[in-house]
């Protein structure tokens, strides 16, 4: 069977949690694509084509690598028609603390009614970047405190120059 798994996410912007769960995702499905969320809800700080933008280059060298095919594609409506149209048979989430998992099993459970075919799975990212997560990241960042742990260069040039404006 070719696993393709669909990782959704806001990526606003993307962290090194998330670039921690590319790599480990990449290992287990033939081809992962990337579901960048216009998720107005959150009111992200960056457009969608800044933050499709970011992750294709946080992918960037994970392509060719030899492990899944890569894909970043920006996701509009519901994840699991777009998981539908994508014909993925994984989705992938990330967990952090014990405060994600409410979140996370709600959202499990209902997808999980919408498509029963589809499976979800759960990471865990790396002991050095499990607590890593963007809002606090932009939040640090508009205090004025140093990102460098949390995301890549590119990523921090972004930021400074959005809280510069
Ligand atoms: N370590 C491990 N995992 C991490 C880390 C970290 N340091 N940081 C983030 N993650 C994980 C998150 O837990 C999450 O699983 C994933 O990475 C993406 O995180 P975010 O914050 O960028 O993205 P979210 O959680 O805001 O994405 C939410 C969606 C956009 C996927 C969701 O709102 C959605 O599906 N929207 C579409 C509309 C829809 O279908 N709604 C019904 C849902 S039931």
């Amino acid at each position: 069977m070719h696993r393709i798994g669909l990782y959704p996410g806001t990526f606003d912007p993307p962290t090194a949690g998330h670039i921690d769960i590319f790599s480990r995702a990449a290992k287990l499905v033939d081809t992962l694509i990337i579901g960048v969320a216009i998720n107005e809800a959150k009111k992200p700080l960056f457009s969608l084509d800044e933050r499709v933008a970011m992750v294709e280059h946080e992918c960037a060298n994970l392509k060719g690598t030899g492990l899944a095919e890569i894909k970043i594609l920006p996701m509009r409506g519901l994840l699991m028609h777009f998981a539908e149209k994508c014909n993925a048979n994984i989705i992938v989430r990330g967990l952090r603390a014990v405060q994600d998992f409410e979140y996370e099993f709600q959202m499990t459970a209902m997808n999980e009614q919408l498509n029963p075919d589809i499976e979800t799975i759960f990471l865990m990212a790396d002991v050095r970047h499990q607590a890593v997560a963007s809002r606090l990241v932009k939040e640090i960042a508009s205090l004025g405190g140093d990102i460098t742990p949390f995301v890549t260069p590119s990523v921090k040039k972004a930021l400074l120059e959005k809280y510069k404006q």
